[in-house]
């Protein structure tokens, strides 16, 4: 194929049935939200339906030893794939299309290009990867991160959740601790679909996003051990209360996001008393601090900013105080030919788009220490992600799947020399 076939379209209402039935699988009750953490049975019945629609494409499926699952169009040329995926696992209050739209649309975009019967240069596949939320086990994109080589499998595997559950050992029980290496072989390109989950795209009613890169991200555990005692009896000056420095940390937290201000976030979502009883002041406080900035180096001062925060306000209370970094990723660039092929889809198909970089993580950003690689947003209604009430209306559904459908079909014959940039 050499001039794109603008008249080729996704089936989105079979892109739309797919994500209802996959969100079906640990939905929330009285709810359209989900939650399929990474590794649970939910999460093993998820994958399971999506291998079936992938078995149902003839597609070539690999399951890696991270849990990673790929499906590739068979193809005689043996030429490596333009590559599309995102991840199927969610948060505990998830909604339907966060990771869930990107591989469903590409299982989508691939049925199609099947259907219509077309001869491709290069084969399509569409993949997702275990654990890219990182809400049960640290880090997040874990699985991605194992695919390109980030962090050895073995190390990977004997991460544990805070209930003490184990990677390699949920990856066992679950099934899908598969045979194919990682890393894995460079695709050729990766171009990920995936929802803003912020409000730029809606405030400015603009239809595509071409995603310029991702923030850098970084998440420290917080553990804070003081001396739990009665609440009535204990005077206040005895105190070594260590829920009263969680919650100075939590407040810093802001006040350093908004002292900063440009495009710094700062976030407490994750804070843990013991025992958390009303009547007994906690003996610890365990929480993760979330900072994340486009630019490294003011990444990095806000890093530290909040670590002598942390240490004096502990000091101060007489608390002692351990620190562990669980997620540390670096601002990532997309490849600027892979973004201008986004742009010229957009265009092509009539529909607005602007550049815009990605403030939540994502799969792509892992993929772009191997190949060229570029992301496509659509919108989310009210800006809402992370949240049951997580939507995307259809037509903007449709029109990112089509972005996608016809990004991957120009990379399969874009050559790229040299290195991404
Ligand atoms: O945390 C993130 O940005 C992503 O949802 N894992
Ligand atoms: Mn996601
Ligand atoms: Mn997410």
């Amino acid at each position: 194929m050499t001039t794109p076939d603008l008249a080729l379209a996704i089936d989105v209402d079979r892109l739309v049935q797919r994500l209802f039935e996959l969100g079906e699988i640990g939905a929330i009750e009285g709810t359209t939200g989900c939650a399929r953490l990474a590794l649970t049975d939910e999460d093993r019945v998820g994958r399971d339906l999506v291998v079936t629609w992938m078995r149902d494409l003839g597609l070539d499926i690999s399951i890696d030893g991270i849990g990673n699952v790929v499906g590739t169009m068979p193809h005689r040329s043996g030429r490596a794939p333009v590559m599309t995926g995102s991840h199927i696992d969610t948060v505990a209050t998830g909604g339907r299309y966060d990771g869930n739209l990107g591989v469903l649309a590409g299982l989508e975009v691939i049925e199609t290009v099947l259907a219509a019967g077309i001869e491709l240069h290069r084969p399509l596949a569409v993949g997702f990867f275990t654990d890219e939320e990182g809400a049960r086990f640290q880090p997040d994109m874990l699985g991605s991160l194992v695919y390109v080589g980030g962090m050895p499998v073995e190390d990977a595997l004997l991460i544990e959740s805070a209930d003490g559950d184990v990677v390699g050992e949920e990856l066992e029980r679950i099934g899908y601790r598969g045979p194919a290496p990682v890393p894995a072989a460079a695709p050729h390109a990766f171009v990920e679909l995936h929802i803003e989950q912020g409000p730029v795209l809606e405030d400015e009613d603009i239809t595509i996003g071409a995603v310029e890169g991702v923030q850098g991200i970084s998440w420290t555990e917080v553990t804070l051990t003081g001396q739990s005692c009665h609440a009535g009896t204990t005077p206040m000056r005895l105190r070594r209360d260590p829920g009263l420095v969680a919650a100075r940390v939590a407040s810093f937290v802001r006040d350093l996001a908004t002292e900063f201000g440009g495009t710094q976030v700062g976030t407490v979502g994750s804070l843990t008393l013991t025992p958390n009883l009303v009547n007994v002041v906690a003996s610890t406080a365990t929480m993760i601090v979330d900072l994340r900035n486009t630019d490294e180096q003011i990444l990095q001062a806000a890093e530290q900013r909040f670590r002598d925060f942390v240490v004096d306000a502990a000091a101060t209370e007489r608390v002692d105080v351990e620190l562990r970094p669980v997620a540390r990723f670096e601002p990532v660039e997309f490849d600027e030919r892979v973004i201008s092929v986004v742009e010229g889809c957009a265009r092509d198909l009539g529909l607005s788009s602007r550049r815009l970089p990605s403030g939540a993580g994502h799969d792509a950003q892992m993929l772009a220490r191997i190949c060229p690689t570029g992301m496509i947003f659509t919108k989310s209604v009210n800006g809402i992600s992370h949240n049951v009430t997580e939507y995307t209306e259809p037509a903007d559904l449709a029109a990112g799947a089509n972005v996608l459908l016809q990004t991957m079909l120009r990379l399969t014959t874009t050559e790229f020399d040299g290195a991404a940039r």
